[in-house]
């Protein structure tokens, strides 16, 4: 059974390790294939960094830190602090010593002329994350955010002036919380999807669209040129998780993101933001929590499948059993 999950950080990734339960690669053979998001990559002093991939790599190799969901186990952070002594910007940024090691391999091999596929590939190898990890893009297409400029500029007729604001300084160090007007992929025009990720959509047994942040993740892979329509016309059923509990994220900011993009932030509402293939969109069903069981029949009139389960990976054996719920919503369990 051949598997493509379309990824972004920490929920894809945790619903990952659950799905893994479920359909183990035999170590040569990898059954799931994550198409990864990398319209948060940001170049750092230097360092390509790969935020969403490090996250799937680092969780499902062993080497991400359980405390914080991103970044590595048992890290320190003395070059960021010493960077932050020379007065070198950006100082918000969690710049950690052993996840520098990453960053410097990757932008050595990105400079030495290797796609990025290729070298998130070699980082694998280290990592062994037991998925085949390929980047939406091997083309620069960042996330930005345009916001009411922070330091309060206005224009001679009073109105607030508005900056574009890299993803990550938006997350970080605003933590969301300056309203997002618009989210732009700086780049997603000319970008052309990673070498196999249209026939790892096309030529599978299912689709699954996990619970990572429905805008900024699972949106943004889809903006690259080819992806979304490959969904609608894969003959793999498409079933997506819904990221919305209860009328709120598991974690991070998705209904800041969702309220940006006029979505509301309710399980039915992110359904019907991806739409249903009968209906021109992505999915053919639609699992929700418990918590929004009264949501059934809006999802099932927005043209989806709907199936009502537990949705929290309160840890991985929850996240299996999420996993198990996409395989026999989807008739393959
Ligand atoms: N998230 C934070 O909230 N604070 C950080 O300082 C931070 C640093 C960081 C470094 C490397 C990396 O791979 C991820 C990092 N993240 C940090 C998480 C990152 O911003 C998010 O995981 C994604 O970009 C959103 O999914």
């Amino acid at each position: 059974m051949r598997i493509t999950v379309l990824a972004g950080g920490i929920g894809g990734s945790r619903f990952l390790r659950g799905l893994q339960q479920v359909v183990p690669g035999d170590g040569a053979d990898l059954p799931i294939t994550v198409i990864g998001n990398t319209g948060d990559d940001i170049w750092i002093h230097g360092l390509r960094v790969c935020p969403d991939l490090d996250t799937v790599m680092y969780t499902l190799g062993g080497g991400i830190s359980a405390e914080r969901g991103w970044g590595r186990e048992d890290e320190t952070f003395t070059v960021r602090a010493e960077l932050a002594d020379y007065g070198v910007e950006p100082t918000w940024f969690g710049l950690g010593d052993r996840d520098i090691a990453t960053h410097l391999v990757r932008t050595q091999a990105l400079a030495a002329g290797y796609p990025l596929t290729e070298v998130t590939a070699a980082l694998c190898e280290r990592w062994k994350p037991g998925v085949r990890l390929l980047p939406m893009s091997d083309d620069r297409a960042e996330t930005h955010v345009v916001v009411d400029d922070p330091s309060g500029g206005t224009a001679p007729d009073g109105t607030p002036l508005r900056t574009a604001l890299h993803f990550q300084e938006w997350w970080i160090r605003y933590r969301a919380e300056l309203p997002a007007h618009e989210f732009v992929l700086v780049g997603i025009d000319q970008a052309q999807p990673g070498p196999d990720v249209l026939s790892a959509i096309l030529d599978t047994d299912l689709v699954i669209l996990p619970p990572s942040n429905p805008v900024v993740s699972i949106g943004t892979i889809l903006q690259v040129p080819g992806v979304a329509d490959a969904v609608r016309s894969t003959t793999a059923p498409v079933v997506g998780v819904s990221p919305i509990i209860g009328g709120a994220p598991v974690r991070g900011m998705a209904d800041a993101c969702l309220r940006t993009i006029g979505v509301d932030t309710t399980a039915a509402g992110v359904g019907a933001h991806y739409g249903s293939r009968h209906q021109g969109g992505l999915l053919d069903a639609w699992i929700i929590d418990e918590a929004d069981a009264a949501d059934a029949p809006l999802v099932e009139a927005a043209g989806l499948r709907c199936t009502v389960a537990p949705t929290l990976m309160t840890d991985v054996s929850a996240a299996g059993s999420l996993a198990r719920v996409c395989l026999t919503t989807a008739g393959l369990a």
